[in-house]
């Protein structure tokens, strides 16, 4: 008997009643503010009615583990309003949450706090700064909870006491993760599902918490099951899907074995999901396994860039990003593969100075990665970084979005230099001068064209259709431009853009439908980067680290 089921079993005292009525729970996954991940200026130009751009990926998973007796609905706060007075009928009420979404997690629990369910809190933002939650909920769950929400849900079904707490033994054995309940998703208020095959990283970054919350030895779902898991995707209607992974490419002895079936389902379903995920930069180091990637038909990988500065990528124990030949030699192998590189860097190191902010834009124009994203360096409880800066005395929470005290900048100066750096990276002519960069790649588009063929999305029918709709979405877009004054800062960049850039690679140009949802985007990441921000950062005070697990 692990200690989870020890203490359960210790709670138990004689056996309680079991209940007749089933056991009611509502998980709530709070708002997002809007981010440069969430595509919020974008969405509502599309077709349909999608609220938000990506599925919770908890939900499915965590419904998917209910037991028999326990009747379970989800709210996603991002696609319906929580209806507080129907909070009133469940015995449970559960809110989910990342680091981003500390505040409204805070605001919905203090708002529970009436109901009489009991209030439950799980997920990677309580699993690294459980204290703030202590007298806001009754019970939490700290870290993966694949067995000990089964668990916990089967003993209050018998009528058991809860605990305040509950901590899995084991990390989670992946292969034993149900097929996620997808159908209890409106796909059609989403612009894309989430699915995941694998947990865990190998590589050890110094800010990051993956490795503190699923460890450093990558956990992988059965082939199989994997492919359940897509089928049930598919069954959604969903044509877009994030393999949220914390490095696809964790174990690629395992991912190189699965593929060829992920490349035969593809083939048998008519390419009916085109795939997204996260990895880390040797992925251009595996030309095969590029390849294969993009037989399967993943479109687009993000990859944590972090910085151009060498000893910055050092001194954060990056070194998966030193070795080797440079950045930008990866970046484009890994795009002349014919993978889109959103990438991720961050800015706040030891050994960033004020001049870091140019030669980080440098370096992005350079590498043609359009969609950067750029963050503060952020020290997460529990990860080593938070560590260090403890004991050195610099965490300080003084600072809206700066939540340490830099070393060689103030934290304005960091502050503001980022702010200043993203608005630069996307003004029209530098957003759509690195995705042309990238798309100028013959070797890249001429994987493309294969895969597009191979998806059937080349013929003429197929194209005009894309193209009418995305004269809609132009109309929309410059209906939109104008309602925000925005229209003559803008709109005549696309046009020339469209005319200096795509028009003059004659044969070669994109289809007139990337070309609009490459403003679209544009459209998005600019509005973020102008955005007044209010500390995205999510750490607004000092939260103690947890005890250590239990195991
Ligand atoms: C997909 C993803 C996203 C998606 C979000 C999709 C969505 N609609 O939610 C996108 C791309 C938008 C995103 C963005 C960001 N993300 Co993110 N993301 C992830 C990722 C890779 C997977 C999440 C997922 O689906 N997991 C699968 C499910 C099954 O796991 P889970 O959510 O942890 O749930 C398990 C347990 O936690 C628990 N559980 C969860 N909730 C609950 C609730 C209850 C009641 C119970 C009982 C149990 C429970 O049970 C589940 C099963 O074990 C995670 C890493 C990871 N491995 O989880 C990072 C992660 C959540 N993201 C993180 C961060 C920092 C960000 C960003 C801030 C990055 C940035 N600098 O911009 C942005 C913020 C975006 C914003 N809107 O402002 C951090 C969060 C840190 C923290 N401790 O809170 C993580 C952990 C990764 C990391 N270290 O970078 N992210
Ligand atoms: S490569 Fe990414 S997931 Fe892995 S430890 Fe570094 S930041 Fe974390």
């Amino acid at each position: 008997m692990d200690v989870l089921s020890e203490r359960l079993a210790a709670s138990a005292g004689p056996p309680a009643p079991k209940r007749a009525k089933p056991v009611r729970v509502c998980l709530i996954n709070p708002r997002f503010e809007p981010s440069f991940w969430g595509f919020d200026f974008t969405l509502p130009m599309l077709p349909g009615n999608k609220r938000y751009w990506s599925t919770p990926g908890a939900f499915p998973t965590l419904a998917a583990l209910v037991p028999d007796g326990v009747d379970i609905e989800l709210v996603d706060e991002n696609v319906r309003p929580i209806d507080w007075d129907d909070l009133r009928r469940f015995d449970i009420v559960g809110v989910t949450g990342m680091i981003v979404q500390r505040d409204r997690m805070l605001e919905i629990l203090e708002r529970l706090r009436g109901l009489p369910a009991l209030v439950i809190v799980g997920g990677p933002y309580v699993t690294v700064a459980e204290t703030a939650f202590a007298s806001l909920c009754d019970v939490r769950f700290i870290g993966e909870a694949d067995e000990s929400w089964p668990a916990f849900l089967t003993s209050f079904a018998n009528g058991e006491a809860p605990l305040e707490r509950y901590v899995q033994n084991e990390k989670t054995d992946m292969t034993k993760v149900p097929t996620g309940r997808y159908d209890l998703l409106d796909m059609s208020r989403y612009g894309m599902a989430t699915v995941q095959f694998s947990r865990g990283c190998p590589y050890q970054c110094e800010f990051c918490d993956i490795i503190t919350i699923f460890g450093r030895r990558p956990r992988l779902k059965t082939t199989e099951q994997f492919l359940a898991e897509l089928d049930a995707v598919r069954r959604t209607g969903a044509r877009l899907c994030f393999l949220v992974d914390d490095n696809f490419i964790g174990n690629k002895v395992a991912v190189k074995k699965m593929l060829p079936h992920l490349i035969e389902w593809q083939r048998r379903h008519r390419y009916p999901l085109q795939l997204y995920t996260e990895a880390s930069v040797n992925l251009a180091d595996d030309p095969h396994l590029i390849e294969m990637m993009v037989q399967a038909n993943f479109r687009q990988v993000f990859v944590g860039l972090e910085s151009p500065r060498a000893e910055s990528l050092t001194e954060t124990l990056k070194f998966q990003n030193t070795r080797g030949d440079s950045l930008l030699e990866k970046i484009g192998r890994i795009r002349d593969g014919g993978l889109v590189l959103q990438a991720g860097f961050i800015v706040g190191f030891d050994n960033d100075d004020a001049r870091i902010f140019d030669e980080q834009y440098e370096f992005i124009e350079e590498s043609g990665v359009g969609q950067a994203m750029v963050s503060i360096l952020t020290p997460i409880p529990t990860t080593p970084l938070y560590d260090r800066l403890k004991a050195e005395g610099r965490l300080n929470y003084t600072d809206p979005e700066v939540a340490f005290v830099p070393k060689l900048m103030t934290q304005a100066e960091l502050r503001t230099g980022h702010a200043e750096l993203i608005r630069r990276l996307y003004e029209a002519p530098a957003f759509f001068g690195r995705v042309f960069k990238g798309y100028r790649s013959a070797a890249f588009r001429a994987q493309r064209r294969a895969l597009d063929r191979a998806a059937g999305m080349t013929g003429f029918r197929s194209t005009v259709a894309r193209n009418a709709g995305a004269t809609l979405v132009v109309l929309r877009l410059a209906r939109e431009l104008m309602r925000k004054s925005a229209f003559w800062r803008l709109f005549p960049h696309y046009a020339r853009l469209y005319v200096t850039e795509n028009l003059a690679m004659r044969g070669e140009r994109m289809p007139f439908y990337q070309f609009v949802s490459l403003c679209l985007m544009h459209w998005h990441f600019y509005n973020i980067a102008r955005r007044p921000r209010k500390g995205n950062v999510g750490i607004t005070g000092e939260v103690e680290a947890p005890p250590a697990r239990a195991s």
